[in-house]
C-alpha cells in the first residue's frame, strides 16, 4: 500500500478522496491555491501545500508545481479526481517518467480515448455499436458533403479533440455543411490545438447512460452496472440515477458487456465510464469513455457497496480485483443531485459567502460536500458545492427521501438550484421515467 498520496484537486473530490486515504491508512496531502487556504480539503488531509494563485492555470492545472509538491512531500501517488488534470495524458506522463503512481490509467491509454477517432474505431473494430460515421477525419468540404449525404442529414461535426460536448455542430442540410464544416475546424484548433473533426449521424432525442468499469492491472474488468444522466443542461449534468429507468437486466448485460469488452482491448486499468446514447427504440451507441472518477460515482456506490475511490487507490497499489462480476449486486435506487451555487432561474453562478447552514441527514441520505457555515464560495472554480445522495429501496422511495432531504437542506447567503430539484423530483415526466437530453430545457 501506498505512505502517502497527493491530492491534485479542491472541493468535494478532494474530501472524498482523503476520506479513502484515511480509511485506508494513507497519509494524505492536499494542494491548494491561495484563495483555497480556508478550504476545508486543505484541513482534512494530513499536510497542505500551496501551488499557486488562485487562477487555476497557475495552481490546480500547473503540472510543474504540482509534480514539485509530489517531490518535496515525498508522495508516491497522485489522485486526480475529477476536472482540472484527471484527464490530461501529459500529466499522466510526466508522474510516469518521475516514478509517481499516476491514480488512472496509462498515459497510453489516456491518449487513446482521448481522441474520439481512434476511440470510434476501436469500438468498432471490438463490435460495440456505433452511429454510423465518417470512419476518418475529414480532409475537406467536399469530402464532408459526401460522407454527409450518404449518412443522410441531420448530422453531427464533432472534434477528435472534443469530448463532453464540446465542440459538435450540428448541421440539418447540404446548403449549411460547408461553412459548418469550417468552423468546426477553426473552433477545434482553437480549444484544443488540434483541427481534426469528424462526421456522425445525429441521434434525436436519446438519453445519456453510461456504464462504470473496474479494472485491475492482471486484466480483470467487471461493471457496476449503468447511471442515467439524461437530466443536464449544456452539457453539466444536474440529476443522475441508478438503475436507469430505461433499462433491464438483458440490455444492463449486453451494454455492460459491451463496455467491458472495449476496457479489456484496450487495457485499461482503475475505473472508467463508458458513455452511451440510448435512442428511443432502445439502441445503444458508444459516444466516448472517460477515463477517471467521476462527479455521480457515488450512485454506483451506494446500490453497489463499492467503494470506488478506495478500489483506485487499491488497484493503483497493484492488487487484483476481488470483487467478480457474477457477484455484483445492484441494490435498490440511488439518485444524486448536484447542488450549484447559481440564480435558479438565469443559471447565472452566484459565488459567496454562506451564512447559514443546514444539512440534511437521516436513513439513506449521503451529502458530499466541502462547504461549512461561513464558507465563501469563490468565483474562480466551479460552482458545485454539494452533491446530495440518496439510496432507497425503489425509485419511487428514492425521490420521496431526496424531496425530503432537499427539503432539509437550507444555505442561506448564496443562491442555489435546490428548488429546480424540488420541481424536477415533482414532474410527471421525470416520475414516470420519461427523460432524454432535452428534458431540461422543455421544462425550464
Ligand atoms: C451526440 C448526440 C446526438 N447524436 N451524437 C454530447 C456529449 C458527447 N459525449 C456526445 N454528445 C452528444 N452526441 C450524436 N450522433 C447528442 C449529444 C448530446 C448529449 C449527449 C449526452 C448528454 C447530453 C447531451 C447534450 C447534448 C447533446
Amino acid at each position: 500500500m501506498f505512505n502517502k498520496i497527493l491530492i491534485a484537486n479542491r472541493g468535494e473530490i478532494a474530501v472524498r478522496i482523503i476520506r479513502a486515504c484515511k480509511e485506508l491508512g494513507i497519509k494524505s496531502l492536499a494542494v491548494y491555491s491561495s484563495a483555497d487556504k480556508d478550504s476545508l480539503h486543505t484541513r482534512f488531509a494530513d499536510g497542505a501545500i500551496c501551488i499557486g494563485p488562485a487562477k487555476s492555470a497557475d495552481s490546480y492545472l500547473n503540472i510543474t508545481s504540482i509534480v514539485s509538491a509530489i517531490e518535496v512531500a515525498d508522495a508516491e501517488a497522485v489522485h486526480p479526481g475529477y476536472g482540472f488534470l484527471a484527464e490530461n495524458a501529459a500529466f499522466a506522463e510526466a508522474c510516469e517518467k518521475c516514478g509517481i503512481k499516476f491514480i488512472g490509467p496509462t498515459s497510453q491509454v489516456m491518449k487513446l480515448m482521448g481522441n474520439k477517432i481512434l476511440a470510434k474505431k476501436r469500438a468498432e473494430e471490438l463490435g460495440v455499436p456505433v452511429l454510423k460515421w465518417s470512419n476518418a477525419p475529414l480532409a475537406n468540404e467536399k469530402e464532408a458533403l459526401e460522407v454527409s449525404k450518404k449518412i443522410g442529414f441531420p448530422v453531427l461535426i464533432k472534434a477528435a479533440s472534443g469530448g463532453g460536448g464540446r465542440g459538435m455542430k450540428l448541421v440539418h442540410t447540404q446548403a449549411s455543411l460547408a461553412s459548418a464544416f469550417n468552423m468546426a475546424k477553426m473552433e477545434a484548433m482553437a480549444a484544443f490545438g488540434d483541427a481534426e473533426v469528424f462526421i456522425e449521424r445525429y441521434c434525436e432525442l436519446p438519453r445519456h447512460v453510461e456504464i462504470q468499469v473496474v479494472a485491475d492491472e492482471h486484466g480483470n474488468v467487471i461493471h457496476l452496472g449503468e447511471r442515467e444522466c439524461s437530466i443536464q443542461r449544456r452539457h453539466q449534468k444536474i440529476l443522475e440515477e441508478s438503475p436507469s429507468p430505461a433499462l433491464d437486466a438483458k440490455l444492463r448485460h449486453k451494454m455492460g458487456e459491451a463496455a467491458v469488452r472495449l476496457a479489456k482491448a484496450i487495457g485499461y486499468t482503475n475505473v472508467g465510464t463508458v458513455e452511451f446514447l440510448l435512442d428511443k427504440n432502445k439502441n445503444f451507441y458508444f459516444m466516448e469513455m472517460n477515463t477517471r472518477v467521476q462527479v455521480e460515482h457515488p450512485v454506483t456506490e451506494l446500490i453497489t457497496g463499492v467503494d470506488l475511490v478506495k478500489e483506485q487507490i487499491k488497484i493503483a497499489t497493484g492488487q487484483k480485483l476481488k470483487l467478480k462480476q457474477k457477484n455484483v449486486e445492484l441494490k435498490g435506487h440511488a439518485i444524486e443531485c448536484r447542488i450549484n451555487a447559481e440564480d435558479p432561474r438565469s443559471f447565472v453562478p452566484c459565488p459567496g459567502k454562506i451564512t447559514e447552514l443546514t444539512l440534511p441527514g437521516g436513513p439513506g441520505v449521503r451529502l458530499d460536500t466541502a462547504i461549512y457555515c461561513g464558507y465563501t464560495v469563490l468565483p474562480h472554480y466551479d460552482n458545485l458545492i454539494a452533491k446530495l445522495i440518496v439510496h432507497a429501496e425503489t425509485r419511487e422511495e428514492a425521490i420521496a427521501r431526496m424531496t425530503r432531504a432537499l427539503e432539509e437542506f437550507h444555505i442561506g447567503g448564496i443562491k442555489t438550484n435546490i428548488p429546480l430539484h424540488l420541481k424536477i423530483l415533482k414532474d410527471h415526466d421525470f416520475i414516470a421515467g420519461r427523460v432524454d437530453i432535452d428534458f431540461l430545457s422543455r421544462f425550464t
